[in-house]
């Protein structure tokens, strides 16, 4: 496993965690121990606290009222989008589009954009790590379509077999769909070698940054993805809020996802006229409290660092690596030289939802199951695993109770 780039300042993970008052509370009397930070991560007080500020001080909708409130809050709905085109280094703010999360980001693409460009014989390549939301809008679309789903295979360790891509993709292809990172084995994708392929080929590329932005750093101008997704829960931030990147000349040729208000340039009985991007894709009323706090969110992440988070993870990583791999029984799914801090595991024969059982009577939570990413699980003979994933408050006190209450299932199992 390869070290991310490496940090000179001290982490505080102490000062960090009391920023997080949801790690104070105990579970079946333990103290919480929470590594289920993939399926999503608590929240620091200043998201907390934006969220109540906001209904409290300055409920109101947003681009359509004169009065005071409403201009507060279009202008903090507002400067969340800039917040996050600096975050990502997208080149304009008109570049950002919120919507509910991944999910929401990958189905407008095949929606619009897909349903608009996607002909009978077309191919549309993603791979076997991708989470169900990047499979299943693009089976759907093909199936409306015509057009033709291939999947790049995976190594023993769970890496992209790099070879296997470049045969795969041809002048049919259209579109490629990737994970950055693997939410069910933490692979690190080589995406900046496959959106340059990609690009060589004719091709678009799509990155699903569902696991990746709150641990790597992200620059969509040096990546040249054309689209990239996240959700704001699993990066501290509310739920039902996320973003979809496009590039701009992409999302003008767009047509948009949803008809409404605040989509519209004008409207009559004959005719509508849309309204340029982003807000094309903003149809309705949209989470404003989300995304301010969301805005919040990725502060709180620029003021800790992603280098200083990515370096802090991934000792956790090894440190739980070499820890679980003592136990003989333990199998360690997920074996890449580029992993983020996704530990996914088996006990033998013991299920991992008895796993997932047993470690949250010790206060461990963790998620057991096929993590939506069935197609993984096949690959790998298996129907289920036990994952423990780490964010940036985490500890190796903590891993160390992982691993006592992994001990504690084996005892239970004898
Ligand atoms: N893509 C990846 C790689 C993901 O890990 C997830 C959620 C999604 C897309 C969907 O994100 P959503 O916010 O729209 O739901 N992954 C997980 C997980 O690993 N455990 O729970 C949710």
């Amino acid at each position: 496993m390869t070290a991310p780039a490496s940090i000179k300042t001290a982490y505080d993970v102490e000062k960090i965690r009391k920023d997080f008052p949801i790690l104070n509370r105990q579970v079946h009397g333990k103290p919480l121990v929470y590594l289920d930070n993939a399926a999503t991560t608590q929240k620091p007080l200043s998201v907390i606290e934006m969220e109540d500020r906001y209904y409290r001080e300055m409920n109101a909708n947003i681009h359509r009222g004169v009065h005071l409130l409403s201009q507060e809050s279009t202008k903090a709905y507002e400067d969340a989008r800039v917040t996050i085109q600096k975050f990502i280094n997208a080149a304009s703010s008109s570049e950002i589009i919120y919507t509910r999360g991944t999910t929401e980001s990958i189905n407008l693409v095949a929606q619009t954009w897909g349903r608009k460009n996607i002909q009978a014989g077309d191919e549309i390549l993603i791979s076997h790590l991708e989470h169900h939301s990047n499979i299943v809008p693009w089976q759907m679309l093909c199936e409306e379509k015509g057009a033709k789903l291939k999947v790049i295979p995976i190594n023993d360790r769970g890496e992209l077999l790099m070879d296997e891509f470049k045969k795969l993709v041809t002048s049919k292809t259209k579109l490629v769909s990737v994970g950055h990172v693997s939410n069910a084995l933490g692979t690190i994708n080589p995406i900046a070698d496959i959106i340059h392929y990609a690009h060589e080929h004719g091709a678009l590329v799509l990155i699903d940054g569902a696991q990746s932005v709150a641990h790597l750093k992200v620059d969509v101008q040096k990546l040249d993805c054309d689209f990239y997704a996240f959700s704001g829960h699993k990066i501290y931030g509310p739920t039902g809020i996320g973003v979809l990147y496009g590039k701009l000349a992409l999302l003008n040729a767009m047509p948009p996802y949803q008809g409404g208000g605040d989509m519209i340039a004008s409207v009559t009985f004959e005719k509508t006229l849309y309204a340029k991007p982003p807000h094309k894709f903003e149809a309705g009323t949209p989470h404003i409290a989300g995304v301010i706090g969301l805005g919040k969110a990725l502060d709180y992440v620029t003021a800790v660092g992603l280098d200083a988070i990515a370096a802090h993870e991934h000792e956790l990583l090894v440190y739980g690596t070499q820890a679980l791999s003592q136990i003989k029984q333990v199998r360690i799914i997920g074996t890449a030289a580029m992993k983020a801090g996704v530990l996914s595991f088996t006990l033998g024969e013991i299920h991992p939802h008895d796993i997932g059982t047993i470690l949250d009577r010790q206060g461990v939570a963790v998620r057991a199951g096929h993590h939506c990413a069935q197609p993984v699980m096949d690959r790998f003979n298996i129907p289920a695993t036990a994952r423990a994933s780490f964010a940036l408050y985490n500890t190796k006190p903590e891993v160390d109770l992982l691993v006592a209450a992994v001990h504690k299932v084996l005892e239970v199992f004898k």
